[in-house]
């Protein structure tokens, strides 16, 4: 009777351990706040160096009316064009999750990618 207790026990804690590890194993995604001072004029290079993951969620923060976040191709971004037909987001908090690859993020203001408003992070 109470050797078939403690295997019950050994048994519990055996799979409680295992739940614990399988959890400790998972990557989570990770949220970034994008720029140091938010998104504006020197969020350039914010990215470079930081280990983006597909799944992760950039939060792009500023005064709404002051800047706005578009999703351009590489040639639009390498030359700071926001084409007419781009989505412009402009809620002064905007939210993406990063696929794998590099995405190109520039602000919609006119002007300002050219004065640095734009990142390209890559996720792996
Ligand atoms: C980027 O989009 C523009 C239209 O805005 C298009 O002319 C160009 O071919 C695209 N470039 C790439 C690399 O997809
Ligand atoms: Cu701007």
């Amino acid at each position: 009777m109470y050797n078939q207790e403690k295997n019950i026990n050994v048994m519990v804690w055996a799979v409680v351990l295992l739940g614990v590890m399988l959890e400790s194993n998972k990557v989570d995604a990770t949220v970034w706040n994008v720029g140091d001072n938010g998104w504006t004029f020197d969020v350039q290079g914010w990215e470079s160096g930081k280990n983006f993951i597909a799944g992760d969620t950039l939060v792009f923060n500023y005064k709404v009316g002051d800047h706005s976040v578009a999703i351009v191709n590489e040639s639009n971004y390498k030359g700071c064009i926001v084409p007419e037909d781009a989505q412009i987001y402009s809620s002064g908090h905007d939210e993406f999750v990063l696929n794998k690859g590099v995405t190109y993020f520039v602000c919609g203001i006119l002007g300002h990618c050219d004065a640095g408003m734009h990142i390209a992070p890559n996720a792996a």
